[in-house]
């Protein structure tokens, strides 16, 4: 079993996150034609998008799935909780970040320059961003994680993606507040990441990556002009 992809993916993240949560290996490899619009991955995955897991020559595209999956198949610690209230609100943090979350945050992606900015464009993202942020926040447990003592599904699809935003959005609009820097949930669950070592190393790993991933975009468009 290997994984197609590169850790400046969120979604990529998430699976190396849930991975070393379990204490299993998911080795990252080299995709096929090294790009995901390449002739060789789209055969491979004609969604065309990273991760993807190579099972015996199988694929098995998104995250979500691959998550799922290594759950069932891969061994290790558990990365959902035993009780079926708990398993569900772990899966269900996971689907508010890809349906109410994801979304928005690539709007702000295509709003980052000050000089050509939609201020209209910029008010309704962060409306539906800061609903999807919050419905987090109200469908955590007690935690400290999104579910528990321990971190689950849940935590390897939001910790990321909570990076991403503070990088894409906090950092570049700071009429928007940061709600893990507050005293709320998400506040007391981003603790909880920072304190765990697969969680926070992952994180950070991710954040450099999105560094890099910035800085060449950045010098790309600064090339072109
Ligand atoms: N729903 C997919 C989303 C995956 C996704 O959007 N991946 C992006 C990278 S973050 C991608 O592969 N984009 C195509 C490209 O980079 O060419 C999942 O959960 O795996």
């Amino acid at each position: 079993m290997k994984l197609y992809g590169a850790l400046a993916s969120p979604y990529v993240t998430r699976v190396v996150m849930l991975a070393r949560i379990k204490g299993i290996e998911v080795p990252l490899a080299g995709m096929p034609g090294n790009s995901p619009r390449s002739p060789e991955y789209m055969a491979f995955n004609p969604i065309a998008k990273i991760p993807s897991l190579d099972v015996d020559g199988r694929c098995i595209p998104e995250s979500e799935t691959i998550c799922e999956y290594i759950e069932e198949a891969g061994g290790g610690k558990p990365g959902l909780p035993e009780d079926p209230l708990e398993r569900a609100t772990s899966r269900l943090i996971s689907r508010i970040v890809d349906l109410y979350i994801a979304p928005h945050t690539s709007t702000f992606f295509q709003q980052m320059n000050p000089a050509s900015r939609d201020a209209e464009v910029v008010a309704g993202a962060t409306e539906a961003l800061e609903k999807g942020l919050g419905y987090l926040g109200h469908f955590m447990g007690p935690g400290p994680f999104c579910v528990g003592a321990e971190p689950t599904l849940g935590d390897c699809a939001a910790a990321p993606y909570l990076m991403l935003i503070k990088k894409v959005v906090f950092a570049n609009f700071p009429e928007i507040t940061d709600p893990t820097e507050g005293d709320g949930r998400l506040a007391t669950w981003w603790q909880a990441i920072q304190g765990n070592h697969a969680c926070k190393t992952t994180v950070d790993e991710y954040a450099a990556a999105v560094d890099g991933f910035m800085k060449a975009m950045a010098a790309r468009i600064t090339g072109q002009q």
